[in-house]
């Protein structure tokens, strides 16, 4: 099981019981990313191919020209996960680690707060509609248990 524990967030961000995670990632990182999260028991991940540029305009590091498309804006892929409160530090950290490669356009993290989650077949809301059997709330429920 991967270790879970209650991670305080900064003193800046506002509170919330729900936190969206949207990073803004290198396409070519996103495999990598994505299976050491569902390994670590995250599901529900939305992905959206995006194009942009950042603080180098778009145009500096072009790693062989792949990453950028037709209009000189930088292709990436948005990211978004939404998660518990105290499941975002554990998850900000898994993609540090496994999208960063040191070189300018390794992309960017937001973090927002999320009122309220409803799922659509159900009308659940809040953490009843966020958690998904066999996720990570299932594991972190397991090891409080313990
Ligand atoms: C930017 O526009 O800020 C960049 O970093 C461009 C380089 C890239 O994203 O690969």
């Amino acid at each position: 099981l991967p270790k879970i524990k209650a991670q305080n967030l900064p003193d800046y961000v506002p509170d919330s019981k729900f936190y969206k995670i949207e990073a803004i990632l290198r396409p070519w990182r996103i495999p990598h990313v994505s299976s050491a999260l569902l390994k670590m028991g995250i599901r529900g991940v939305t992905v959206s191919d995006v194009k942009g540029f950042g603080a180098q305009g778009g145009t500096k590091e072009r790693h062989g020209g792949s990453e950028f498309s037709e209009d000189n804006f930088v292709v990436k892929v948005k990211m978004e996960i939404v998660v518990k409160k105290d499941q975002v530090e554990t998850v900000l950290d898994k993609i540090l680690e496994t999208a960063r490669t040191g070189e300018i356009g390794d992309g960017k993290i937001f973090l927002m707060p999320v009122s309220d989650v409803i799922r659509v077949r159900t009308g659940e809301r809040a953490e009843k509609a966020e958690r998904m059997a066999g996720g990570l709330g299932d594991l972190s429920s397991v090891r409080t248990k313990e």
